[in-house]
């Protein structure tokens, strides 16, 4: 992810993809016309953009025209539809009936094994991101998408989710999916902030802006990385005691941290954690 992160750290970077994301398939000329820079600097910033994998050209007559190409970033989150693929290409066979227990609101005293992806006690749809996941489920997940697709994805460090969260807006319910009015009257809580966002539970992805492209990390929900309670690397299921979660979800204060952390067992699962996979552009 490093050449996506150094492509996306300069804002005459960002300026340029947010005017692709606008309107796709603009020239050279329509770039530099529309942000006010020069040709030369234009050029040398989509060649970046280029290298990274972010956006990619087509020629047609004269004219190299430039497309976003955001599969990197975009493909990141991982909603209920896309895991549906994964469970009946082989997840159901490996993990039906091994499910751990999933925690309603990350209580204890709330945890069920009756709770699962498909039925998490709240409502969702499949355009979701999926929750009530294992670690092991996530894990095996980004395994199986990289043998179909031929490509290496895997969980995000810690670090990396922070670079991006960090740079989260404190949450006043337009930048992101937190406890609200909304779930203050579904859960009869007095936890969320008194604006309404929309939803007392999870949000379809991608309905709140992007931060540097990437979209979900705050709110909506926390997140599986590929770290282990005690810090080191989680690389394979059971290779750690427990599993570290990040970030704010649906059921976050507003004042909690958007580069949260927190530690599960792996016997666990949550309706507030799901996950997303980033994929590794070096290979
Ligand atoms: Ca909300």
């Amino acid at each position: 992810m490093d050449d996506v992160f150094k492509a996306l750290a300069d804002p005459s970077r960002r300026a340029l993809l947010d005017s692709l994301n606008e309107r796709n398939g603009q020239s050279l000329r329509e770039l530099s016309a529309r942000l006010s820079m020069t040709r030369q600097s234009v050029s040398k910033h989509l060649a970046v953009l280029e290298a990274a994998e972010l956006i990619s050209t087509r020629r047609r007559g004269r004219d190299k025209l430039h497309f976003l190409d955001a599969e990197p970033i975009r493909e990141v989150v991982e909603w209920a539809e896309e895991f549906r693929r994964f469970w009946d290409g082989g997840g159901r066979a490996e993990f039906s009936g091994k499910e751990p227990s999933c925690r309603d609101r990350e209580s204890i005293f709330r945890s069920s094994k009756k709770r699962n992806w498909e039925n998490p006690d709240i409502a969702q749809d499949d355009n979701h991101p999926v929750v009530c996941i294992s670690w092991a489920e996530a894990a095996a997940y980004a395994q199986w998408l990289g043998k179909q697709t031929g490509k290496r994805y895997r969980l995000p460090a810690p670090a990396e989710f922070d670079r991006v969260a960090s740079r989260a807006g404190r949450g006043d319910c337009t930048s992101a999916n937190l406890a609200d009015a909304a779930y203050n009257k579904q859960f009869e809580s007095r936890d969320g902030s008194d604006c309404d966002d929309g939803f007392a539970a999870t949000s379809p992805v991608e309905r709140f802006a992007a931060i540097d492209g990437v979209f979900d990390i705050d709110g909506n929900v926390r997140e599986w990385v590929a770290a282990c309670g005690n810090g080191s690397a989680a690389t394979t299921a059971g290779s750690c005691r427990d599993y570290s979660v990040k970030g704010r979800g649906w059921l976050s204060a507003a004042k909690e941290s958007a580069t949260f952390k927190d530690n599960y067992a792996a016997d666990v699962s949550l309706n507030s954690v799901g996950f997303r996979v980033v994929r590794d552009l070096t290979n």
